[in-house]
């Protein structure tokens, strides 16, 4: 039984009740382990609800690197601006009715109708992403598993940390870029555009399972970098939790 119906059997859910979406993470293709984000039903009786999920650390926790003004805005706007569109977009939409994030992800399939809801799953779970790969007090190297992978991929960590750079300077307008496991659980470095996301397997050129993201739309880093992405990715590799992104690789 998943989370949803059993909350909604034992009525544990009281009206307007807010669950924070758990996540785990996992790149081995095992779909009972990969990213997961509990929705609940509401006293509507719609069946799948997105809840905007906390920032997991203070406004200001990764100055001076990513500013508090820029990440109280990129939080409390555009990722709630997404969860918010993302349930308008459901609502009465037969085509994901009760389905979790990554459902939805699977099953979008590139046409002009369903960009709101390509566009807003992709927002929401991008940026869930996002926070969780970032901390205060992190950067440095990766180690252990993560590490000798990086290593393997790569040749090592600077060079991944060359290419991950280029590919993400290199996203013409608004994107993301990532890295990602793949079945054959490689390491492999991508990117997409707006707020597609390499599990959106039908629309996705490389298709996989980001462990790492990086939002590089001007939102992200324009009140503090101006038009210096550069410096903004730089600064990014300053607050990565490696140990987040170890975790994440399942
Ligand atoms: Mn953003």
């Amino acid at each position: 039984m998943d989370k949803r119906k059993f909350l909604k059997l034992t009525g544990a859910v009281a009206a307007g009740a807010i669950i924070a979406p758990t996540l785990t993470f996992c790149g081995n293709g095992n779909s009972e382990n990969k990213t997961k984000i509990d929705s609940v039903s509401d006293d509507t009786g719609r069946s799948v609800v997105f809840t905007l999920p906390p920032l997991p650390y203070a406004f200001n926790a990764l100055e001076p690197y990513i500013d508090e003004r820029t990440m109280t805005i990129h939080h409390d706007k555009h990722h709630a601006g997404y969860t918010k569109k993302l349930n308008a977009a459901l609502e009465g939409n037969a085509t994901f009715e009760g389905m979790d994030i990554l459902t939805i992800f699977a099953n979008l399939d590139g046409s002009p109708e369903q960009d709101a809801v390509r566009n807003n799953a992709g927002g929401y779970y991008n940026h869930d992403l996002f926070w969780k790969v970032m901390a205060p007090n992190a950067g440095g190297m990766p180690t252990g598993k993560l590490a000798e992978m990086i290593d393997r991929d790569f040749g090592s960590f600077n060079a991944f940390k060359e290419a991950f750079t280029e590919e993400a300077s290199n996203v013409f307008g608004s994107g993301w870029a990532w890295l990602c496991v793949g079945d054959n659980e490689k390491l492999f470095i991508t990117s997409t555009p707006n707020q597609d996301n390499p599990l959106m397997t039908n629309i996705a050129e490389e298709k996989g399972t980001p462990v790492l993201g990086l939002d590089v739309w001007e939102h992200a880093y324009y009140l503090n970098y101006q038009n210096m992405r550069g410096n903004y990715i730089d600064n990014f590799f300053n607050v990565v939790n490696w140990s987040q992104v170890e975790e994440n690789m399942g």
